[in-house]
């Protein structure tokens, strides 16, 4: 009963470990949503919205690999934020979460802000939010930015946003790469 015991325990830990972790896809935004095409401007696995916010396949510098992902700030012609994001099935319920990407701005990029955001898994209100405006991101270099919270219920969404700039002459460009997510208790 004792070594039965001891496994039962084991199963435990292990199970809980391997809940808390959601596995993020595509993160580095390499393989294209049309498997025909490689060249697709949408990321497999990536939902979008909004205009002008791509995946890349001749943008330099990648932080890894050949393509990321670039919004055209200077072809936005609405107000309106663009966007992308994915759901995580297997976060359990109660984990606290950071999801990160390697941001790079454009020299003379006058965008709003990047915002970084956590919602239940489908959408829906904000579980946390983290903004960057031009300022906080140094140009034409890579820099790691974050956003952390714990989620109430199994699952999560992660979501990169740009909003343009509201007035005046829309400049640059912001890069996108190599998204990770961090899961535990
Ligand atoms: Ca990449």
């Amino acid at each position: 009963m004792k070594r039965f015991g001891r496994l039962a325990v084991l199963l435990v830990l292990v199970g809980s470990v391997a809940t808390a972790r959601g596995e993020l896809l595509n993160a580095s935004f390499e393989e294209s949503s049309d498997d025909e095409d490689w060249f697709s401007d949408q990321a497999k696995y990536w939902g979008r919205w909004g205009n002008w916010i791509n995946r890349e396949t001749g943008w330099t510098p990648t932080h890894s690999g050949d393509c990321l992902i670039g919004y055209h700030h200077w072809r936005i012609e609405e107000q309106t934020t663009s966007g992308i994001y994915q759901d995580i099935e297997d976060v359990s319920a109660g984990s606290e979460c950071t999801f990160s990407v390697y941001v790079y701005k454009d020299p003379g990029t006058n965008a709003e802000y990047v915002e970084l955001r956590l919602e239940p898994k489908g959408g829906g209100e904000a579980i946390a939010s983290q903004f960057y405006k031009m300022g906080d991101i140094p140009k034409g270099k890579w820099k790691l930015i974050s956003v952390t919270g714990r989620n109430e219920k199994e699952g999560l969404r992660v979501l990169i946003i740009v909003k343009p700039r509201q007035q005046g002459k829309r400049e640059g460009a912001i890069k996108f790469d190599d998204a990770s997510l961090e899961c535990g208790e």
